[in-house]
């Protein structure tokens, strides 16, 4: 009762700053509305700002387990500071622009990747003011699930937040403060009608680009892919229905051919460690590419570079594989920085060539830290036509819904093997994990009839696709 006290107490209070006003105003959009918000003028009334603290401090940031506070730039700052300090819980703020010098930090403050951030907003319409920290956020490696606002417009930025997996309280909707307002004799009955109807028929255009990948279908994602291999591999998973990559582990080029040949149909990619082929030759790559365009998949070589980017450049394009004339993408360590990224770049005479930079690793005790995948995903960045995707484990590595993620360490049962592989099943990587593109080696590989169990991989892969883009999930 109290707090619903002090909550009309509010309404009154901005209602009486010009905070909220009513009459005819044009939106940012062209679109005429009959009420305005102006929260910006409540720096000026230092008892307004104190019951905004207290009211969403008693609301939302008490009893929340976030580990930070951020105020979206600029309205909330001020808010977001006084919650901070009353709850006694560090802030973090988000750069408008990055600097030019120094360091390119979007995101000013102390914290820790993993650490949970509750977002501080005055008025969400389309949500896309959250939205862009809330990215920022998640590509620090912060969690970023939760906003509080001071006023939702109620024109669908709930929704559309929600629909990026961030849920929204808000301290008044719209309909709500307006009957506070007609209950106290501040505008009348028909003023009301009026934003009521407003409401009704204008939804705020659904700006917030669709960050959730998870959501979405490969076609959906072959459009926002920057990478033309990204798109290649995203559109012949979508007409072949297989998101399913093996991992041709074997030693023989007749071997590889002879499986190819059988399995080929139920592929997207194929995966090769070209270095354990004792009878490698040119003719092999030449059949492998026929095979590879006939049966339309693509070519990844694992070779997971490591050095620095000059020495990278050779083993690239010389020696006696020369991997860049033939695979159409390859696994890099981000270990060495940038420079193997350069080097790559635009090394292959304008053919197009992608890259899958490893942000995390499927085996057991590998030394690769939540630090070092934030910091790799961030080096992608640069280079939107070379990263095809990122080599991971967990969905929250990254967001970018046009790059692939590449998941090995998949059986039909959870297991291990001898020296330290974790094998998780269809279900765990693809729904749970956010896994895109599914490498199986030897499960495939080592079963008695490798093309009987390629289907049952295909099938199985395939259905916790379609469970996932279908939302229904148990
Ligand atoms: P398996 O037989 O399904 O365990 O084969 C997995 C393949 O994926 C194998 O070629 C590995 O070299 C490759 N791999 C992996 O297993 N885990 C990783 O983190 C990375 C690659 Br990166």
């Amino acid at each position: 009762m109290v707090y619903d006290n002090k909550l009309q107490e509010l309404a009154l209070k901005l209602f009486s700053i010009d905070a909220v006003k009513f009459g005819e105003f044009m939106t940012k959009s062209g679109i005429k509305t009959p009420v305005y918000f102006d929260l910006r003028v409540i720096v000026s009334y230092p008892a307004v700002m104190d019951l905004i603290s207290t009211l969403l401090y008693e609301f939302a940031v008490k009893d929340s387990k976030c580990d930070h506070l951020c105020g979206v730039p600029y309205t909330a700052l001020p808010v977001a500071t006084l919650l901070s300090v009353q709850a006694k819980k560090p802030m973090l703020m988000r750069r408008k622009e990055a600097k030019s010098y120094g360091t390119k930090k979007m995101i000013e403050g102390h914290y820790k990747v993993g650490q949970k951030c509750l977002i501080i907003e005055d008025v969400i319409t389309s949500g896309s003011s959250v939205m862009e920290t809330v990215k920022d956020l998640r590509n620090e490696g912060l969690v970023s699930d939760e906003a509080i606002v001071i006023l939702d417009r109620e024109q669908g930025g709930k929704e559309n937040l929600e629909s990026n997996n961030v849920q929204v309280k808000s301290l008044f909707t719209m309909s709500g403060l307006i009957e506070i307002l007609l209950a106290n004799g501040k505008i009348n009955q028909e003023m009301a009608t009026k934003v009521h109807d407003y409401l009704k028929g204008t939804k705020a255009p659904s700006t917030v680009q669709p960050v959730n990948r998870m959501a979405l279908t490969y076609e959906d994602r072959s459009e926002l892919a920057t990478s033309p291999i990204a798109k290649q591999l995203f559109t012949i998973m979508a007409s072949k229905k297989t998101n399913l990559c093996l991992s041709v582990d074997l030693t023989s080029t007749t071997k590889i051919l002879d499986l190819l040949e059988k399995v080929g149909e139920h592929i997207c990619l194929v995966k090769t460690h070209v270095d354990i082929i004792e009878d490698f030759s040119e003719d092999f790559i030449s059949s492998l590419k026929q095979l590879a365009a006939r049966l339309n998949f693509l070519i990844l070589e694992d070779r997971k570079f490591a050095d620095i980017g000059n020495t990278v450049l050779q083993q690239y394009l010389k020696g006696v594989y020369k991997i860049g004339e033939w695979a159409d993408c390859v696994t890099v360590h981000s270990l060495p920085g940038e420079g193997i990224l350069k080097a790559l770049n635009g090394s292959t005479n304008g053919v197009s060539r992608g890259v899958f930079l490893l942000a995390e690793m499927s085996c057991e005790g590998n030394l690769i830290t939540p630090e070092y995948s934030v910091a790799t995903v961030k080096m992608a960045e640069k280079y939107p036509d070379l990263i095809t995707g990122f080599v991971c484990q967990k969905k929250d590595t990254f967001s970018n819904p046009g790059l692939i993620q590449l998941t090995p360490g998949v059986q039909l049962e959870n297991s291990k093997d001898d020296l330290g592989q974790i094998y998780n099943t269809p279900e765990k990587v693809v729904v749970e994990n956010g896994g895109d593109v599914m490498v199986v080696g030897r499960g495939i590989v080592a079963a008695k009839s490798p093309e009987i169990q390629a289907v049952i991989y295909k099938d199985a892969l395939w259905k916790c696709y379609l469970k996932r883009v279908s939302g229904k999930m148990e």
